[in-house]
């Protein structure tokens, strides 16, 4: 029975080298994928290409499985191997605690549509925590360990002063090369990556909506005058205002209007089309609503106050014509676009929202006006929202074409 284990233990070293350096690969290609996943930039330039990138993500994450079992067979002769060395075996347990965290915190952001915001955000934070910390640690570790490198021993960096005034260095101040270049490889990994940890620290511990709304209201790009003014209910927001941060997502550079170059269309299969300018929306009677609201990737932002138009009470206003079946929305960014089925759209919450807690929705939220479906994943709230119109079919919106489902129900 011990047999198989002990033929697969005696090739020991070269197997190990061999797991290790597949689990290096993995883990390469996970991060590759990973970081471009996270980054706003690559939203808009993958388009279709992220749902397969996601798609590869989770296999390359579930592979990585594999180089985790192999290992686990030779971990007891490994660690034997590794007695009096504690760095090496605290680097191992480091490495195996990483691993392990990524892939459970993966397969419950997998698994989200049936484990729910509940199970995905605290998923998501620590998929991300994981990946600020490992991320600069795995690379450390790959970058020191490169070949070149071990040529140890060889003392090329003198620090101490050797200026002739001055009693040359005493042994001490030498560094050898290796841990100068340890050194310089850690600090410039700390600069590379410090920054964005810090953002992220920033928000994922941050308070509320604190410091990140109103870095957001202060770069506000849109010039709308009047202002909206919010009823009582929605300031002081509800319930001290919303917990959690958004994510600015956007296919399209962040669109901003004037007065001059913003308008409201409700028109296609209705009694009666409206254009509306600035000055007449913010006349439009307004109501308050305390929603959640939930991103398909995993993170949800708790307890918004949002203030604005019913889209039933639009409808209404309108008057939709018998053969209409999609209200289709446009986003002033010219590209994005989403649909509810008119069923959908007279939900008592569906909103054309104008302030988020009590304050004007900034460009990057989608200001001045969004569209809010709390019961559905927020790719279905278009930002900068500027036209609605009804249609007979049915509408592809920008992400459901790409990949995303049509049922979009939390
Ligand atoms: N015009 C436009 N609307 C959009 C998107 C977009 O890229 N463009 N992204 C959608 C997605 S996937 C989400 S999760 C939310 C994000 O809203 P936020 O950027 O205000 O956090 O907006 C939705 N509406
Ligand atoms: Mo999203």
């Amino acid at each position: 029975m011990g047999n198989w284990l002990a033929t697969l233990r005696k090739g020991y070293g070269r197997k190990l080298a061999g797991i290790h350096s597949l689990n290096g690969w993995i883990v390469f290609l996970l991060a590759v994928s990973g970081l471009m996943l996270f980054g706003g930039y690559w939203r808009g330039v993958l388009g279709e290409g992220r749902v397969w990138l996601k798609g590869i993500h989770i296999v390359l994450g579930l592979a990585s499985l594999l180089p985790m079992a192999a290992y686990a067979l030779l971990a007891p002769k490994h660690w034997k191997q590794l007695r009096g060395k504690p760095w090496q075996r605290a680097n191992v347990i480091v490495v195996l605690a990483l691993l392990g965290g990524w892939l459970l915190s993966g397969i419950v952001l997998w698994l989200h549509r049936q484990l729910g915001p509940g199970w995905a955000n605290p998923a998501l934070t620590w998929h991300d925590l994981l990946t600020w910390i490992g991320l600069p640690y795995v690379l450390y570790h790959s970058i020191t360990r490169l070949k070149w490198l071990k040529q140890a021993g060889r003392r090329t960096v003198r620090t101490g002063r050797e200026d002739g005034l001055h009693p040359a260095a005493s042994p001490e101040a030498l560094m050898s090369r290796r841990t100068f270049v340890r050194t310089a490889v850690g600090a410039g990994i700390a600069l590379a990556v410090g920054p964005s940890f810090l953002q992220w620290a920033g928000r994922a511990l941050g308070s509320a909506g604190g410091a990140t709304s109103e870095e957001l209201a202060s770069r506000d790009a849109n010039r709308l005058i009047p202002a909206p003014q919010p009823l009582p209910a929605s300031l002081p927001p509800q319930g001290g205002g919303a917990k959690g941060n958004f994510r600015v997502y956007t296919v399209t550079p962040i669109p901003s209007f004037t007065n001059a170059d913003w308008s409201f269309t409700i028109d296609g299969l209705v009694e009666k089309s409206f254009i509306w300018n600035w000055e007449q929306f913010v006349e439009l009677k307004r109501t308050v609503q305390v929603s959640d609201f939930h991103c398909v990737t995993g993170w949800s932002v708790y307890g918004n106050t949002w203030e604005g138009i019913p889209l039933k009470l639009l409808l209404e206003q309108a008057g939709v014509k018998a053969g209409a079946a999609t209200a289709k929305f446009y986003s002033g960014d010219g590209v994005y676009t989403d649909s509810l089925t008119l069923e959908q759209a007279v939900m008592d919450d569906v909103m054309v929202a104008v302030l988020h807690d009590g304050k004007p929705i900034p460009s990057d939220l989608g200001g001045p006006v969004r569209l809010i479906v709390p019961r559905m994943y927020a790719y279905k709230s278009v930002k900068w929202l500027n036209r609605i119109e009804l249609i007979k079919g049915d509408h592809t919106g920008y992400w459901e074409e790409r990949g995303y489902s049509k049922d979009a129900w939390v």
